[in-house]
């Protein structure tokens, strides 16, 4: 009595879509308006993905707000206000949640749950799929939209956790404010999390310590709010902004007059000429920097110039000249590591308040109740900061026990590198699709465009075997090592290889050091993508 194993609930649907975020958001409105039931899941109490779980203080896109937007809903395009040049974290999550109620979408997600396995079963031609809730769901498609960046990577560091006060992880924020007024913060990392949160937590803290590994090249936001003129403008020709970013490179555009053009090398542009364009570049803010150049990503010669450009900026605005060398990156060329976007950052430095401790001279040996051990001092802390950055683009796809044919695993798949056909399927797991997956623009892009693009692509092959009455997609070996082998060729081409980047899953202990964005630009890669359902799904098997 009593004693029986309670049999799962088990729930039959079309699709099972992994991920709340941006990504999970628009394939749950496409495949309901298509008429497939479809749940979602996420671990999150609610919708917004990396922007629900990133409320670190100064957390802001460094894509400009409006071209990081949704563009399937013409309507809320016209209708949404975004406030700022670069939307700041509460701003994007409103956002997604205004979506979500206008959409009618949180009635078919289920929050804090957690999918833990994917099994499938050849006989059925099903996914089994288990929640972290006990629930065992037969689906027809999974489609993983987990995000690229949401496995958070802890520092390598031995003692961590013994840390008495309390630690703040960027990428799990707490929900509720954190006040860090009188208190002594340190903080372990300098990409973009931490490079956006320190300046905001050095005008608050007593006193905060900058834990350096590797100095990081950025540049100034300039950050404004937006003029009503600028954001009328650009709504009265939103649909020509929106066509011209799905073409483009990168997926986001600044000027759609501008004629196109045949950008010159950083070498051969007089140096007077070259200094006034990255100036006119450094005093407009954003990522663009180099982007005026043509070979400032592939030629280690020209990449010096631009960096050197940032590393004399850096020396200029830091008053110490040690503190602002060992700010000044030189491991790795400038964009081989994600640049960062920061308001005040180097500023942050000439506070009275604020210390850097380069670990490369003065490594940390251990984390301990009172604060860190460094080699030569004991640095007494009372609230640490871990802005330590993410296992990329693949943590989350192999956190999940998904099995294909055979009984394999995703992981042992992937055990010497993720394998994807588009970044979208992989071989041996039919019915299994990847939104912004690995050898796709995905990272390298702005995401809303490639998350777009990706959905429409997976629920539209849905929807072909649906009408076709088929049941299977699975892409097969070949397709999958003539792209591996295209996008890593294009990739050995930048000097993204050089830098010991997550880009290059090289920021985790022991992953396969491989280039895991495909670099060939949004547009090219979309027509690739196009030209693969023209010729009947090329390198798919459809049964
Ligand atoms: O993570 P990161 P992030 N001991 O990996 C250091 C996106 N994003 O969360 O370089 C000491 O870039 C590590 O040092 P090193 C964006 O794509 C976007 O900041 O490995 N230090 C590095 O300094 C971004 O690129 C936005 O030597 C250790 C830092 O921690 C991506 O997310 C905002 C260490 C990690 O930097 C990741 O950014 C935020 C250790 N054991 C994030 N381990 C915007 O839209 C790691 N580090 C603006």
């Amino acid at each position: 009595m009593g004693d029986t194993p309670t049999q799962p609930v088990t729930t039959e649907l079309d699709v099972v879509v992994v991920g709340a975020g941006f990504a999970g958001m628009y394939l749950l409105y496409r495949l309901r308006t298509m008429g497939f039931v479809t749940k979602v899941y996420d671990a999150a109490s609610d919708v917004g993905g990396t922007w629900f779980w990133n409320r670190y203080p100064g957390a802001r896109c460094d894509v400009p707000s409006l071209d990081y937007s949704y563009s399937f809903d013409p309507d809320l395009e016209q209708e949404w206000e975004w406030t700022e040049r670069f939307a700041a974290q509460p701003e994007i999550l409103t956002y997604a949640r205004h979506v979500a109620e206008r959409h009618d979408l949180r009635r078919d997600i289920e929050f804090e749950t957690r999918i833990e396995s994917a099994t499938f079963d050849e006989v059925a031609r099903r996914w089994e799929v288990r929640t972290s809730r006990g629930v065992r769901l037969l689906a027809q498609h999974v489609v993983l939209a987990v995000g690229t960046l949401s496995t958070p990577k802890p520092p390598e560091i031995d003692g961590f956790g013994t840390f008495a006060g309390p630690t703040y992880w960027t990428a799990r924020w707490p929900h509720d404010d954190v006040d860090f007024t009188g208190r002594r913060v340190g903080v372990i990392g300098t990409g973009s999390s931490g490079i956006q949160s320190i300046p905001v937590i050095a005008a608050q803290a007593a006193h905060t310590t900058v834990f350096q590994r590797t100095a990081n090249f950025s540049m100034p936001a300039r950050n404004r709010p937006l003029t009503g003129n600028e954001v009328a403008a650009r709504k009265a020709r939103a649909r020509e902004y929106r066509a011209a970013a799905r073409t483009s490179y990168s997926g986001f555009l600044v000027d759609i007059d501008a004629p196109p053009a045949t950008l010159p090398s950083i070498l051969a542009v007089p140096e007077a000429e070259r200094v006034a364009m990255l100036e006119q570049k450094w005093t407009e803010g954003g990522l663009g920097l180099t982007s005026g150049f043509s070979d400032v990503a592939s030629d280690v010669t020209a990449n010096a110039v631009a960096a050197e450009f940032v590393r004399e900026k850096i020396r200029s605005i830091v008053s110490d000249p040690q503190v602002a060398e060992d700010l000044c990156p030189t491991s790795h060329p400038i964009g081989t590591k994600r640049p960062c976007l920061d308001t005040g950052y180097y500023e942050t430095y000439n506070r009275p308040n604020v210390r850097l401790v380069n670990l490369r001279r003065n490594p940390i040996r251990s984390i301990d109740a009172a604060g860190v051990e460094l080699d030569d001092e004991h640095v007494a802390l009372d609230a640490l900061v871990v802005a330590t950055g993410f296992d990329a683009m693949t943590g989350s796809l192999v956190s999940i026990d998904l099995r294909g044919r055979d009984g394999v695993s995703l992981a042992e798949a992937w055990a010497e590198g993720p394998r994807t056909y588009l970044g979208l399927a992989v071989a041996g797991f039919p019915n299994l699709h990847l939104v912004t997956g690995p050898q796709s623009p995905s990272v390298l892009s702005n995401m809303m465009v490639s998350i777009e693009q990706h959905v429409e692509w997976i629920t539209d092959a849905i929807a072909h075997l649906r009408a076709h009455r088929m049941q299977m997609i699975e892409t097969t070996p070949d397709a999958v090592e003539g792209w591996v082998e295209h996008s890593t060729e294009l990739g050995s081409r930048t000097l993204f290889p050089l830098a010991d980047s997550w880009y290059m899953g090289a920021n985790v202990p022991g992953k396969p050091r491989v280039f895991l964005p495909y670099v060939g630009g949004c547009g090219h890669y979309r027509k690739r993508c196009d030209r693969v359902v023209a010729k009947n799904y090329e390198g798919f098997v459809l049964s």
